[in-house]
């Protein structure tokens, strides 16, 4: 089948790319689409924004459309940055600026734990949509690791590992990650969707 990846994020596109490897998808992106305006992600959950990108697209393309919203939630910082992770340290985007706000909120802090979190939205041509949603435990050290990943990975050591997500292969990244999760459950319930021609 062919299915439209409603994002115009390099390195979300990368990983969902190598996730999905295997499967007989005809894989486009919202950046083969440079007519259609950026959604305003003005929703209050990753799940409602993940959904308002998938439906945006599918109408707009009259294809099946995936959208990935995610983010970091930190305990001690009440669950920010959420769902203002890509724009925490204002605009334009900026990861190094985002790193460095997280570090100088929490800096002091004892408390570490923090998840990525990740909804991902499935839309048919005419709108109609369903989530699933992955999620990966972790804490935040307190100075940048590694060169790989993007956004907040070098800050990030998911639970049961010493390295960073930006230190561990992508391979690595990928089968633990909140990405990763959430699209193994996306195989799962949409296997028969997948498989469409
Ligand atoms: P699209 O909306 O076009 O998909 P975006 O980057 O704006 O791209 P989101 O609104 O979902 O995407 O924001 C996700 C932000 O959360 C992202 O910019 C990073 O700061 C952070 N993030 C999400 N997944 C991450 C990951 O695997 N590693 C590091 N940071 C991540």
């Amino acid at each position: 089948m062919k299915l439209i990846v409603a994002t115009r994020n390099k390195h979300k596109l990368e990983e969902i790319h190598a996730i999905l490897a295997g499967l007989d998808v005809e894989l486009h992106s919202a950046l083969d689409f440079p007519e259609i305006p950026d959604v305003v992600e003005d929703g209050d959950t990753f799940e409602a924004n993940a959904i308002k990108k998938a439906v945006t697209l599918a109408h707009a393309t009259g294809c099946w459309a995936l959208a990935d919203d995610s983010g970091l939630e930190v305990d001690a910082l009440g669950g920010a940055p959420g769902v203002f992770s890509a724009r925490y340290a204002g605009e334009p985007v900026s990861y190094p600026a985002n790193n460095a706000k997280l570090l100088r909120e929490l800096a002091g802090q004892q408390n570490r734990r923090a998840r990525f979190r990740c909804v991902m939205a499935l839309s048919d041509p005419t709108g109609r949509a369903e989530t699933v949603d992955g999620r990966c435990e972790g804490r935040i050290i307190e100075e940048l690791r590694g060169a790989a990943g993007f956004g907040y990975d070098p800050l990030f050591v998911p639970e049961g590992f010493t390295q960073t997500f930006a230190e561990m292969p992508a391979a690595e990244k990928n089968a633990i990650s909140h990405r990763g999760r959430a699209l193994q459950a996306a195989r799962q319930k949409w296997d028969h969707i997948l498989k469409k021609s």
